[in-house]
């Protein structure tokens, strides 16, 4: 059966334009999909700031750019913070472009945590999908995700359950996790490489617990990511006096991959409740298996003893413990779970299944073209 097209819009995120980096993992989800609802024959319309760029092109893809200023990040206010909007701000602008197009098309995807999206829920005819990037970061947010969770139950979706439990919602939430290209990802099935960390360098990701691991194994660790917190960085540098951390910058996915995969075993220590945790696929797609500690999204995606281990969050014993045991884990069950459940392939279909529901149009199996 011929699957029913849809002419899609996607929204990206205002703090950034795609490629940026500052979207974070955000902007690999919206590149994945891309690819993944591209492959399905489905018809897109990529709203996105001024700047922004794919590392492909397609057909079945157009791009609108729109100039204005980024938004400020949640990650960068406080929970009590009220709704920023700055001079010549690029959030409305994308959304009066949505507007302007939204009677060609199926149905909007929104990917920007922000308060006017998810308000436009309320008013709009076209029906907008919000695939929710993080966990309550603010209580605006958390108020009106929870509302529209409210009112328009199927067109909400999470990456994983343990992110949407920060909402209170009317029914089971819709989770679709997340999907990475897997062109860009190459099995190394070599088992006595260094340890690895990845992430963004800040207070919240818990980088300082990493070193303290290789410390105490008197090894070296291999950090890559954004340096967003300088300080935090040269304070990391100076608990121990040997030099521990080797800094590989934030790099390309083709790099990255290419030297990630060379680890015995990836350290995560989030000090958040991650929503997803992108390296974790990664690393999973590399073969690289995973000690984290059991919190957010990496709690949902190691499943202990199989793929990774899982530890008690700031447990750095039980972290060394579970590094020494690393090669209890068979590297081919990391790129078996990758295929399995995060290929932007599955994560697609996943999408398309949520959307179809959402449009009352049943699975994607019975319906005519
Ligand atoms: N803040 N205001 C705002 N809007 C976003 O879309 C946003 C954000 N902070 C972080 C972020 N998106 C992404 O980096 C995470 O959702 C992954």
């Amino acid at each position: 059966m011929i699957n029913k097209q849809l002419k899609l819009i996607l929204v990206s995120t205002p703090i950034g334009y795609l490629g940026s980096g500052k979207g974070g993992g955000v902007e690999i989800t919206i590149i994945s999909l891309i690819k993944g609802l591209i492959l399905l024959g489905h018809k897109i319309i990529l709203i996105a700031p001024k700047g922004s760029k794919l590392p492909f092109e397609s057909k079945l893809l157009e791009i609108r750019l729109i100039d204005g200023i980024d938004q400020p990040s949640w990650q960068h206010q406080k929970t009590s913070d009220p709704v920023l909007i700055p001079f010549n701000s690029v959030l409305p602008k994308l959304w009066e472009e949505v507007i302007d197009i939204a009677n060609e098309s199926d149905a909007v995807i929104n990917f920007a945590y922000d308060w006017l999206p998810l308000w436009l829920t309320k008013i709009q005819a076209i029906k907008i999908f919000h695939l929710i990037s993080m966990g309550a970061e603010s209580l605006i947010m958390k108020e009106i995700i929870s509302e529209i969770g409210q009112l328009f139950p199927s067109q909400l979706a999470f990456h994983t359950k343990i992110q949407s439990k920060d909402y209170s919602l009317k029914n089971e939430p819709i989770i679709v996790g997340n999907g990475f290209d897997m062109e860009n990802y190459f099995f190394n099935k070599n088992e006595n490489g260094p340890l690895g960390w990845a992430g963004r360098i800040a207070p919240e990701k818990g980088l300082e617990d990493a070193v303290k691991v290789a410390n105490d194994l008197d090894e070296k660790l291999l950090v890559w990511g954004f340096i967003e917190d300088k300080e935090y960085a040269s304070k990391i540098e100076n608990i121990f006096k040997k030099e521990i951390v080797e800094w590989r910058g934030f790099l390309p996915t083709n790099q990255f991959q290419e030297q990630l995969g060379r680890c015995r075993a990836l350290l995560n220590t989030p000090k958040w409740n991650e929503a997803y945790g992108n390296v974790i696929v990664e690393a999973m797609a590399c073969g690289v298996p995973v000690i984290a500690y059991d919190l957010g999204g990496p709690g949902e995606l190691i499943e202990d003893g199989f793929n990774g281990f899982l530890v008690k969050p700031n447990d750095i014993e039980g972290l060394i413990k579970a590094t020494k045991l690393i090669s209890e884990i068979k590297r081919k069950n990391c790129r078996d779970w990758f295929e399995i459940k995060a290929t932007n392939k599955v994560f697609a279909e996943r999408v398309e299944n949520w959307l179809y529901k959402g449009l009352n149009k049943k699975n994607s199996d019975d319906l005519q073209d």
